[in-house]
């Protein structure tokens, strides 16, 4: 909506709230699979998420119960980046583990 002041300067003010709207927030999630050891996913999350033993063990027991777990939210490149370093640190390591990055 465009709106004048005193000195008929136009303000544009949707289109100043628009631009001023915090980025869209990217969920990682990791995924229960049945072959990945336990002890895999938390040196993971440790790692990649920055979480302590206590926390990274409650998020894989936490995937392991339910199906899936959130590690973390993150900016849209960062969300992505973890993604594809978790997907290769597993890979290489022979195991199936999917990460997965959702808009929160
Ligand atoms: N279900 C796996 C097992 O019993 C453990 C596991 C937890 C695998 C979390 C993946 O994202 C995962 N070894």
């Amino acid at each position: 909506m465009a709106t004048k002041d005193q000195n008929d300067t136009v303000i544009e003010r949707k289109e100043q709230q628009e631009k001023l709207q915090p980025p869209p927030m990217y969920q990682v999630l990791l995924l229960n699979d049945d072959y990945t050891p336990m002890e895999f996913v938390v040196a993971i999350i440790q790692e990649y998420f920055n979480k302590d033993r206590e926390t990274a063990t409650q998020i894989m027991l936490k995937v392991h119960r339910d199906g899936k777990g959130m590690c973390g939210v993150y900016p849209k490149d960062i969300a992505s980046t973890k993604v594809e370093l978790v997907l290769t640190h597993a890979r290489k390591a022979g195991h199936p583990l999917q990460c997965v990055m959702e808009e929160a």
